[in-house]
């Protein structure tokens, strides 16, 4: 087993690995910029280290500070968190040729999946079902005509190097596709250097479903079931629920099979997120991401299961401590992401918070790296906490998320708290009858609900 893993994150993730750690008996290493020197995560850590100023890329994106932390603290192993270096695979080199064990995946298989058209075609050739379109980049706006006419208009047009959202065209008609295909180059090559593009079936109003999967590196592999991340505004994800509304037990388990299957297959080790597209009945796979996402607390409230133990189990060479026949859903999870955000405009709040009170009782789990008294600063992105809420069915789950919301208090600053208060209440997400454009329509006051 690891004996001292260094946090290569702050907030919130941080608190989360942070607590793992100290459940396992494992001592740990804050690292943090300069603009968190108050931050909980550096509280809370056997040891820290400042590794630069304030902005990311000279602090928690800095590889040689983080390396020189490893160094001077004597940790033997990263966690990354989610976002900043947890899917560099060249991060993942450099901490491997410095002997020090990286809590993910193979830098490999990190750079496969990083490569959108790449990540495509292995998902297919370990069985699971794509998106139609170009079956690698296009580069000959003939050769993309024929493509288009062939699986029909509207078509997307995609980035190689993107994902997120980043880099996308719709073409609607044939006439609309050399434009298309032109300003997808033209900003894919200068956001990412990197020109390569490639052709989708648009699907209109599809749901975001993705389904949580962990290898153990040696080709044996679990999956832990869906979470439907279909509520978001702009990429952001800001309601996610598991199971999705949409599936039955019997899809849940199909699609489940089919990723934990490719994934032993690849010989993945850690955890890893297949995201698909859901539309009239059908799976699409759009993107494999391999890290911890923000939103693995709902996956935890219905399986038991602590992703981070498994993550540093499988990263330490234990093997997953549960197998398929041992995994067993049970009842229904909700997160809310509460952002330091005005919850109408989204625009970034930061400042000091007054009055921080979280709520309690069953069911109910508060993951956040902020206090009264503590000064969010502007520096980084917005999120200061998740609600998490377990119920035995939707509604039991839902009508705790209403009584979490009255209890919560965060005062001083703006948040998304006010918006989840009316979502609550809201007839559609009550019976679960939304797609990805659902929330965006909602808040530019479209009928409904
Ligand atoms: C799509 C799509 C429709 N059709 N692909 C956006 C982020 C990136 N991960 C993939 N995305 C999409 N790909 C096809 N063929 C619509 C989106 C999309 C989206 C996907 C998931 C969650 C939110 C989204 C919001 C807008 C568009």
């Amino acid at each position: 087993m690891v004996k001292k893993v260094l946090i290569a994150n702050r907030g919130e993730i941080a608190l989360r690995v942070l607590r793992a750690c100290k459940e396992l008996g494992i001592s740990t290493v804050a690292v943090h910029s300069t603009a968190d020197n108050a931050a909980m995560h550096v509280r809370l850590a056997d040891e820290s280290v400042c590794i630069g100023p304030p902005p990311s890329r000279d602090s928690y994106l800095n590889i040689p500070s983080i390396l020189a932390a490893c160094e001077i603290s004597g940790a033997d192993a990263v966690h990354p968190g989610y976002g900043f270096l947890s899917e560099n695979a060249r991060f993942a080199d450099i901490l491997a040729a410095h002997g020090v064990t990286f809590i993910g995946p193979t830098a490999e298989h990190i750079r496969v999946m990083g490569d959108k058209i790449e990540a495509k075609r292995t998902a297919k050739r370990l069985g699971i079902p794509v998106v139609p379109g170009s079956p690698g980049a296009v580069t000959d706006d003939d050769e993309a005509a024929r493509i288009a006419d062939d699986i029909g208009f509207p078509v997307l047009v995609k980035a190689s190097a993107g994902g997120g959202g980043r880099g996308m065209k719709v073409a609607r008609s044939r006439a609309e596709l050399p434009v298309a295909l032109q300003t997808a180059r033209a900003e894919a090559g200068a956001a990412f250097g990197d020109d390569a593009v490639y052709i989708e079936k648009y699907l209109g109003k599809p749901r975001h479903i993705e389904i949580q999967v962990f290898g153990d590196g040696a080709g044996n592999a679990i999956h832990l079931g869906e979470r439907d991340c279909s509520l978001q505004r702009r990429h952001q994800k800001v309601w996610e629920e598991a199971n999705s509304p949409a599936l039955t037990p019997q899809q849940r388990a199909e699609i489940g099979e089919i990723c934990a299957n490719a994934v032993a297959e690849l010989g993945y080790r850690g955890a890893g997120t297949i995201e698909f597209l859901y539309e009239d009945g059908q799976f699409y796979f759009i993107e494999m991401n391999t890290r911890l996402q923000v939103e693995h607390p709902v996956t935890e409230a219905i399986t038991g299961l602590d992703l981070v133990h498994e993550q540093i189990r499988v990263a330490s060479g234990q093997g997953l401590s549960a197998k398929q026949s041992e995994i067993v859903f049970s009842g229904h999870a909700i997160e809310c992401r509460i952002n330091a955000e005005d919850p109408k405009t989204f625009a970034p709040s930061p400042g000091t918070i007054s009055h921080y009170h979280t709520p309690g009782g069953l069911g109910v789990r508060v993951d956040s790296g902020v206090y009264q008294g503590y000064k969010i600063p502007p520096f980084y992105d917005s999120l200061i906490g998740k609600l998490i809420v377990h119920g035995r069915n939707r509604t039991e789950c839902m009508m705790r998320l209403r009584r979490a919301l009255d209890e919560i208090v965060v005062d001083g600053v703006k948040t998304t708290l006010p918006l989840f208060r009316d979502l609550v209440d809201n007839a559609d997400v009550g019976a679960g009858n939304y797609d990805i454009h659902w929330l965006e329509h909602y808040l530019a006051g479209d009928a409904q609900g």
